[in-house]
């Protein structure tokens, strides 16, 4: 450790402390804003001008601009579980994308962000999109639906139970779906289709938006899903007002009167598919409905803002924004994303998007808003990654973690809020395969997979032979320099083997 080093973790321990000691009451409010499927290029602060974004812009303005930070994965369920339990996801099998019906994969004794801020005194609540399973197999959705968010740290629950695009299509408040009704009972299936209930495939006739690949099965909202389902039809969501109603709860989740401080994460459908934004939003851009979902995502964010406004709460409430995995245009309907796409570039500058192994897939939007605390308008190229927020907030609220708690979730509290530059030294990137990037560079492990996905016109990233890419001279990751450098590959691919074997990658 050089000087420079030693001072910045003197620095950060001390405020750490100082934070920590704190008196209870006085701890700053967290809002995480999770977008869905939300490309580093897509928001005017990355670059974007086809569509505008004042209310993250706005985020960005008053805040830290991240332009090295991601996802731990190029989806959402194994995103998702690393942010929530700082545990890589590939650690543990059978937290792919998930099923509407899937059993939860985070486990009882796993530590979570919502259980430890619990712990130093906050009030939480998960405001949307879920997507981590719910029960332990075999869910009566008619009866109480556990366990789930509640039982691994949040105080309120609404949720989405999977996607937007999978069943059940109803909003599950915590234990309860909302407007459940006995005399018309639930049923969900992954493996066939309810008689008597029409499908997209049966009855292309019945639907508004038609399925590009896949989403042939239950009809909701005259939108054919993956998955099928029967009854609730009074609990049936509307999907034009998902945002609507999603963010009444939240808003109602921050109005709430306690003299506890509260994190709220507040996870959006938008972008995901199928995209059926507002009509408050409709032509709102010339991209369609893709874009439209972009403008209703920025009226979400601006509707936390003011808010918080509102209450008196700006000065003291962190605002975290960022996405799950990077962009798709055509997801599986045919909603004029891929026609009237134009020159915006979902991805940035970046190779691939969602599901790839190319940056497109996990380098995110990640914006940090804290006033009076972090210096307005700044730009960071540290390296950070969503599954560090378990510790930098441990760290925020003076909690130390104990060995096995978050395994590979970094205190990055001075990288998060400006105070330090030195990010990670590492970190595994999962998508058909796993990447690792240390320092300049990046290697992506080798594997027979497809390379190339045509229904989504994405490249995967995927190569029989490992791939080494220089991250500074080539961010693009256009130059394959595998060969050139075998010893460096050699390295990072044992670097990889032990981080995997190890269990843990946090020292
Ligand atoms: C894929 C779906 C896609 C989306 C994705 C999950 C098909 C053909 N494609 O399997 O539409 O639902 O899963 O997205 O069904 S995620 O953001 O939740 O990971
Ligand atoms: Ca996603």
């Amino acid at each position: 450790m050089n000087r420079r080093q030693f001072l910045q973790t003197l620095t950060a321990a001390s405020t750490v402390s100082l934070l920590g000691a704190r008196k209870p009451g006085s701890q700053p409010n967290i809002v995480f804003i999770y977008a869905d499927d939300l490309g580093y290029g897509d928001v005017g602060c990355y670059g974007a001008t086809a569509v505008s974004t004042p209310n993250i812009d706005a985020l960005a303005a008053e805040g830290l601009r991240f332009t090295d930070a991601h996802a731990t994965s190029a989806t959402c369920t194994p995103s998702r579980y690393s942010v929530l339990t700082g545990q890589y996801a590939w650690r543990k099998p059978g937290t792919g994308i998930l099923a509407g019906d899937a059993a939860l994969i985070i486990d009882d004794n796993q530590l979570t962000v919502p259980a430890m801020l619990k712990r130093a005194g906050y009030r939480t609540g998960i405001v949307g999109k879920w997507h981590l399973g719910l029960g332990r197999g075999g869910l009566d959705w008619n009866g109480e639906i556990k366990p789930g968010p509640l039982e691994i740290g949040f105080d309120y629950s609404f949720i989405i139970p999977a996607t937007p695009d999978r069943t059940p299509c109803v909003f599950v408040e915590n234990h309860r779906v909302v407007n459940g009704d006995p005399a018309d009972p639930i049923h969900v299936s992954y493996k066939q289709p309810f008689p008597g209930e029409p499908t997209g495939r049966a009855n292309p006739e019945l639907l508004k938006m038609k399925p590009s690949h896949g989403h042939d099965m239950a009809i909701v909202d005259g939108v054919s899903r993956i998955g099928y389902m029967e009854g609730g039809k009074a609990a049936l969501w509307v999907d034009e007002q998902i945002a609507d109603t999603l963010s009444d709860k939240a808003v109602r989740f921050i109005e709430q009167k306690s003299s506890e401080p509260f994190f709220l994460y507040y996870p959006v459908h938008d972008i995901h598919v199928p995209r059926l934004p507002n009509e408050r939003f409709r032509g709102k851009t010339g991209m369609g409905p893709r874009g439209d979902a972009i403008a209703e995502l920025d009226w979400c964010v601006g509707r936390i803002v003011e808010t918080l406004k509102k209450n008196g709460l700006t000065e003291n409430t962190i605002i975290i924004l960022s996405s799950d995995n990077g962009p798709v245009v055509d997801d599986g309907y045919k909603d004029e994303a891929v026609e009237k796409l134009g020159s915006h570039k979902p991805a940035g500058e970046y190779r691939g998007g969602k599901y790839s192994n190319f940056d497109g897939g996990t380098r995110v939007p990640f914006l940090v808003k804290w006033s009076n605390h972090i210096k307005p308008g700044t730009t960071t190229d540290a390296l950070v990654d969503q599954i560090d927020l378990l510790a930098s907030l441990a760290s925020l609220t003076g909690q130390t973690l104990r060995r096995d708690d978050a395994p590979d979730s970094m205190n990055l509290w001075p990288v998060l809020t400006g105070r330090s530059r030195k990010g990670r030294e590492s970190l595994v990137e999962e998508a058909g395969v796993l990447s690792l990037v240390e320092g300049k560079w990046k290697v992506i492990r080798g594997s027979r997979k497809e390379p190339y996905e045509a229904a989504t016109n994405i490249e995967l990233g995927n190569a029989p032979a490992p791939q080494l890419y220089d991250r500074i001279a080539d961010p693009a990751e256009r130059h394959d320099v595998a060969a050139e450098h075998p010893e460096i590959v050699q390295r990072m691919l044992a670097t990889l083997d032990r981080i995997a074997s190890s269990g843990r990658s946090r020292a």
